[in-house]
This record gives C-alpha cells, sequence and structure tokens, in this order.
C-alpha cells in the first residue's frame, strides 16, 4: 500500500536541523515529484540533489527547483562517481553546513517521504542510526517481481552472515543517520559503491557499537525512469561482503575510526546556498577523491 499522506503531524526541531540527500542520475521525471513530496512530508527539512551531472538534465531542473525554494540545493557532482561517492559528498556538504540529522532517499520514489517520520521517531527514541526495512515485520515490497526480492533477501541473508550483522535490510538505502553516527563510522576509508556502500555502513556503525534500530517501510518500485542496478553493482557486493567477511573472521578488519567535527564555519547555523555550479563539483569532486 501506498501512503499518500504524512504519518502525523509531528515536527522534529528537536532532533536539530534536517537534511534529506537525494542521489540523482537521470530521474528527470522523478527528481520534482520528489522533492515536492519531502517538503510535503517533513516541511522543516532541508534536501541537497547531489546529482551526477545526469545527461537528461536532472541537475538543470533541480537547480530551477532550488532557485524558488530557499530548502532545496543541489550539489553538481562532474560525473557518473556511484551512490556512494555522492551520499560521501552530500553527507560531507550537509555536516559542514551545520546540519544534524542526514537522511538517504532514492529520488524514484521507492522511500517514501511519508515515512520519513518514522525514522526521524526512532531517532528521538535513541536510535543513531535508523534503517528503513523491508524484510521486518510490518516492512514490505510494492510491485517487486519474485527475481528482485530474491537478490534483495539473499543479498541481506548473504551480508548478515557474513559479517555477524544483526539487521534485516541491510542492503536498503532509506536511512538517517545522526551525525555524530557518521563521524564515528569513519566516513574517510570508505570505498564503495553500490549496494555494498549500505551494508558497509550499516556494518560500521554496528562495529562502532552505535545504537542501529530497524523501522519497517513499505518500499514502492519506480514507476518512472530506469534502474541503475547493474551486474557490476551486484558483482561488488559480493566481492566485497565475501573478502569483508573472511578478514573480520581472521581479525584482520580494523575498527573504524572516529572523525574530528569539522570547525563549524561562521554562520553554520544557517546552511548557506552552495555558491556556484563550478565551486559545488570542485569540492564534491575534492571530497569523493578521498573517500
Ligand atoms: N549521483 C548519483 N546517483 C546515483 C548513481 N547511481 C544511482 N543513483 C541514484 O541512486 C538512487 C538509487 O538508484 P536506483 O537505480 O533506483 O537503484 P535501485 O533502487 O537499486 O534500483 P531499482 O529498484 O530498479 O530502482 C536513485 O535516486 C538513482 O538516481 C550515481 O552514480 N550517482
Ligand atoms: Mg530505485
Amino acid at each position: 500500500m501506498t501512503d499518500s499522506s504524512t504519518e502525523g503531524n509531528d515536527t522534529f526541531g528537536d532532533l536539530g536541523k534536517i537534511l534529506v540527500i537525494i542521489p540523482t542520475y537521470n530521474e528527470v521525471e522523478n527528481i520534482p515529484l520528489i522533492t515536492a513530496r519531502v517538503r510535503a512530508a517533513v516541511p522543516e527539512a532541508h534536501i541537497l540533489v547531489a546529482d551526477d551531472n545526469s545527461p537528461d538534465g536532472t541537475g538543470a531542473l533541480a537547480d530551477r527547483i532550488a532557485e524558488a525554494d530557499p530548502q532545496v540545493q543541489v550539489l553538481h557532482r562532474k560525473g557518473k562517481e556511484g551512490l556512494g561517492a555522492a551520499y560521501l559528498a552530500g553527507f560531507r556538504w550537509g555536516i559542514e553546513h551545520g546540519f544534524d540529522i542526514l537522511v538517504e532517499m532514492d529520488a524514484d520514489g521507492s522511500h517514501q517521504p511519508e515515512q520519513l517520520p518514522r525514522l526521524l521517531i526512532a531517532l528521538r527514541h535513541g536510535a543513531d542510526l535508523a534503517l528503513g526495512s523491508r524484510w521486518v515485520p510490518g516492512g514490505e515490497v510494492v510491485n517487486w517481481p519474485a527475481s528482485r526480492q530474491f537478490i534483495s533477501r539473499g543479498g541481506s541473508l548473504y551480508s548478515r552472515t557474513m559479517l555477524k550483522v544483526p539487521i534485516r535490510d541491510v542492503t536498503g538505502g532509506y536511512r538517517a543517520f545522526r551525525k555524530q553516527t557518521l563521524l564515528g563510522l569513519g566516513m574517510s576509508d570508505v570505498a564503495s559503491q553500490g549496494y555494498c556502500f549500505q551494508v558497509d555502513l550499516a556494518w560500521r556503525a554496528v562495529r562502532a557499537g552505535f545504537t542501529v534500530v530497524e523501522v519497517p517501510i513499505t518500499f514502492v518500485e519506480r514507476e518512472f525512469g530506469a534502474s541503475k542496478m547493474s551486474r557490476n553493482i551486484l558483482a561488488e557486493a559480493l566481492v566485497r561482503v565475501s573478502a569483508w567477511g573472511v578478514n573480520y573472521r581472521l581479525g584482520r578488519v580494523p575498527a573504524p575510526v572516529a572523525e574530528q567535527e569539522p570547525e563549524a564555519g561562521p554562520d553554520a547555523s544557517e546552511p548557506e546556498p552552495v555558491p556556484s555550479a563550478a565551486s559545488a563539483s570542485g569540492s564534491a569532486e575534492a571530497r569523493s577523491a578521498r573517500g
């Protein structure tokens, strides 16, 4: 079932400033829909679209949305570098701009903005990382072929077993992090890109001792645009998770190294707009090169 209205009328100012990061690659049909839904569902949340220079003009359309709404901003990145790199650049941008809560959300409507309050409520109740979960009681997927369910459930089961991580939906990408969680899980040496980026971050959060809570969500298959899921992404996940699992058993996986919070800028309490497409792209580039 797709929710069409926001769940409750809660406000989340007590959590601090909230940034919803939406990575995009060729999501021109989806970006106006998803940004409007986020703004309606949690009006105090800001949005950062992290676009990898989509050939279909998603970045330019996002700029127009941002011009009309000061709570929407765009991080223009040079080219397609994968979901993981886009999120890492978005997290760093958000932390540097004074945000306290950083949310991961796909552009394609699979992660319903109307369910974001569930994740935020879990943070309020003590989670350091709230994971939207398809595979806990109350969670579900809509319009997915059996083959996709098999891959997703299988991927979670394999990761859970290999990494001994007590999470049912470890590949899911609808998540809310406290800033301290991201700083504590050692973002600077995350190199994974696709689904295993999500596995990597969840596993790091568990190893770093953070409270990770799964919240049931209804995941809806995309209506518009094309999936970026590929054999390469699956292969990357399989190879990396297998290698992590073996090394973990041999005691060769170091504990995540926490990072210092960057110095707050003069007006970090009020996020400023990205100064220009060129400089935003340059800084994202510099950051992703480290990640
Ligand atoms: N910036 C950026 N965003 C990306 C990249 N690859 C995927 N995305 C975005 O990441 C989100 C998830 O990608 P999807 O293609 O929906 O992947 P998926 O949800 O696993 O696949 P489907 O269920 O088939 O849609 C979407 O918002 C994409 O536009 C990338 O290389 N760079
Ligand atoms: Mg999708």
